[in-house]
């Protein structure tokens, strides 16, 4: 008894002076992410591929009336989708696996508007993506030939579609819903039954993320043009399906829920393949880049099958530069070997963490100042050398929130008079600043003017585009 008591108090007191050295971790401030959307936010670029019958017919929005013969690739290779997704860096690949037009690219029992059992597209696809992208799916609640659109019975009919899919070719780690409602072919519309859809997916992956208009999981940036709002706040106010405050772009400083803005946007004109259209250009695409994910969002970037069922060589040369671009500008970090000093207002700050953190390539070390600064936080990065800079990328360490509400860039001229080279308002999970100008210099200052938190910061890094 007496040596159990000897170990127990031994014991405590390894507890007690462990917990006197660990530093507590910072609360989080307002909504966060759930694991599965910080896991998809990391991702970064996702592939999107419009492909179905509009393929064949050169439409955009197929009828519903297409026969199902017209879907005939020539040399259908879903993994040469997956090898063009990873040469191109992108980490998950989206399949319409229903469009508008009703058209299942799998043998649904409850269409019959379908691919035949021989010539299982889905299936096709997830066994491509396995191990080595993650898959997600497309399913249009809006249908252009399913005779029950546009009643009671077709929500149910939906919901069971959505079941079929998700229990047979999953787990999908993205839903896709489209926010179309159009008429079906009785001339009615669909009045959608949202928290049916989303419990049905959510029941059988509560870790699948739902994309729509208003999420839950993320949502609509608002526009199909692959552009963020320079403010943009991950947290939403939704009620009752509908957004309070009508900020796709922006997303709501004020909301409750943590739904990130995906940004989603064709290589193409189309979202399908149509032979006589070309892909944007590696500067266009780094334009979208610097829009979407250096404004704290996901690019989803379309890249449509033709009718062979294959990504045409054009749009994957056009890819593999756009990612051999983002890794020449990128994998060379300036702000690597650099000492960073942080002061608030005119003091020091005393904080738990190293500003080290800020340089580190490692997801979860962060830095963040004392408990109550939160304004006027400056990070000066005092470079070895001499460089010349145009590009600042900042990452607030999203698992705690989202705090950081303007910022700015400055740097001491050689007549050592402060200037500020550039301004911005939120960071989030990413935020890339491209100077008006590079400029030479040895240091730089980020200043945190204004955050509702004290802002925590997990990377910091430099570059010349140059
Ligand atoms: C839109 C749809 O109507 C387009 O056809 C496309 O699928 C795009 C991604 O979303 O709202």
């Amino acid at each position: 008894m007496e040596r159990i008591r000897y170990r127990l108090s031994i014991l405590l007191f390894g507890v007690s002076l462990l917990s006197a050295c660990a530093v507590e971790s910072p609360m989080p401030f307002g909504a966060v992410p759930s694991t599965a959307q910080l896991e998809w936010q990391r991702m970064e670029i996702n592939m999107f591929c419009h492909f179905g019958p509009n393929t064949f017919t050169g439409a955009e929005w197929g009828s519903g009336e297409e026969n199902e013969e017209v879907f005939a690739p020539t040399d259908l290779d879903c993994s040469q989708w997956v090898d063009v997704a990873e040469a191109a860096g992108m980490k998950g690949i989206i399949l319409t696996a229903k469009h508008h037009d009703g058209f299942c690219l799998w043998p649904s029992s409850f269409s019959t508007h379908t691919v035949t059992k021989d010539n299982d597209v889905l299936r096709r696809f997830t066994d491509a993506c396995r191990g080595r992208v993650k898959a997600g799916v497309y399913i249009s609640p809006w249908d252009r030939n399913h005779p029950a659109y546009g009643s009671n019975e077709y929500n149910r009919v939906f919901s069971n579609t959505l079941k079929e899919v998700h229990t047979l070719y999953g787990p999908f780690f993205e839903q896709w819903f489209d926010g179309a409602c159009g008429e079906g072919p009785n001339g009615k519309r669909q009045v959608y039954d949202w928290p049916l859809f989303e419990s049905t997916v959510l029941g059988i992956n509560p870790g699948c993320v739902i994309f729509s208009d208003v999420g839950p999981g993320c949502r609509w940036v608002g526009n199909e043009e692959g552009r963020a709002g320079e403010t943009n706040w991950s947290r939403l106010e939704v009620e009752n399906g509908k957004r309070k405050t009508e900020h796709g772009g922006c997303g709501d400083v004020n909301g409750s829920q943590w739904i990130p803005a995906e940004v989603d946007v064709s290589i193409r004109p189309g979202w399908f393949w149509h032979k006589d259209e070309h892909p944007k250009t590696v500067e266009e695409l780094m334009e979208i880049y610097y829009n979407s994910v250096g404004r704290n969002g996901l690019l989803l970037l379309n890249v449509p099958p033709d009718d062979r069922g294959r990504i045409p060589a054009e749009d994957s040369a056009v890819l593999v530069a756009f990612r051999a671009e983002r890794d020449r500008i990128f994998d060379r970090d300036l702000a690597q070997d650099a000492t960073i000093y942080a002061f608030v207002d005119e003091r020091n700050v005393e904080s738990h963490y190293p500003t080290s953190n800020l340089t580190d390539t490692a997801y979860h070390t962060y830095w963040m100042p004392g408990d109550d600064d939160t304004n006027h936080v400056t990070l000066v990065v005092q470079l070895p050398e001499e460089c010349e800079i145009d590009i600042v990328m900042l990452q607030e360490y999203i698992p705690l929130g989202q705090r950081v509400s303007q910022f700015s860039i400055g740097y001491k001229n050689h007549e050592h008079e402060g200037m500020v080279l550039a301004q911005g308002t939120t960071i989030g999970y990413k935020r890339i600043i491209r100077l008006p100008q590079p400029i030479r210099t040895q240091s730089l200052y980020i200043t945190i003017e204004h955050a509702l938190a004290p802002p925590i910061l997990n990377r910091l890094s430099l570059h010349c585009s140059k």
